[in-house]
């Protein structure tokens, strides 16, 4: 499977798994997962056939661990705008956890924290590589902001850390803040 379908699968299981299930007839439980059968039929059914063996290929390769597989049922571990259930138990997060974003964001950042926006939680990064290349996948000039997460959690707001090792929580006021 060469890199380019390997990309256009994940984005497609990204969006279906993510955001938009029902754009092809999938329904998702509670905790986000999809039945694989019943997802490889949906694709076919929507002009994108897709085989058990690329999906599970796709899955082992995905160059951020974005989905999780268990037997028969795939869910996507993060960066979902649907409501869903992950049974992640709060973390103490280390002492500063790192966000990417741009320039133009920067203000109004300033003024009202970090928001989830289109997603369930706000995404952070355990290191500043990381949060460097979230924030260069936007328009503008990256910006790293770091996130004083061990105060924060001190003074009571819940981290988790997804399979996949991003620290999700539900905001960021700004005083937490540092560029
Ligand atoms: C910004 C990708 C204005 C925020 C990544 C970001 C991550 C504000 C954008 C995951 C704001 C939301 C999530 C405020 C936050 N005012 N802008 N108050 N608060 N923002 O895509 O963190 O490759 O929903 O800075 O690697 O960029 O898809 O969040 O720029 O892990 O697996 O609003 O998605 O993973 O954008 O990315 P997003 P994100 P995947």
């Amino acid at each position: 499977m060469d890199e380019r379908r390997v990309v256009r699968v994940s984005k497609f299981l990204a969006k279906h798994l993510r955001h938009r299930p029902e754009r092809i007839g999938l329904t998702l439980d509670a905790e986000g997962w999809a039945d694989v059968p019943e997802l490889l039929a949906a694709a076919a059914r929507n002009s994108f056939p897709l085989t058990r063996d690329e999906l599970d290929h796709v899955v082992a390769v995905n160059d951020k661990q974005r989905f999780q597989v268990d037997g028969g049922r795939i869910r996507a571990v993060q960066g979902h705008s649907l409501p869903v259930e992950l049974n992640l138990s709060p973390t103490l997060p280390p002492s500063f956890l790192y966000h990417g974003t741009t320039n133009r964001a920067l203000e109004s950042i300033r003024r009202d924290g970090l928001l989830p926006m289109g997603r369930q939680s706000v995404h952070l990064s355990a290191d500043p590589e990381t949060a460097r290349r979230v924030g260069a996948r936007r328009r503008g000039e990256p910006v790293v902001l770091i996130v004083l997460a061990r105060r924060m959690a001190a003074e009571g707001h819940e981290f988790r850390v997804s399979f996949n090792g991003v620290w999700l929580v539900e905001s960021v006021p700004p005083g937490y803040l540092c560029e």
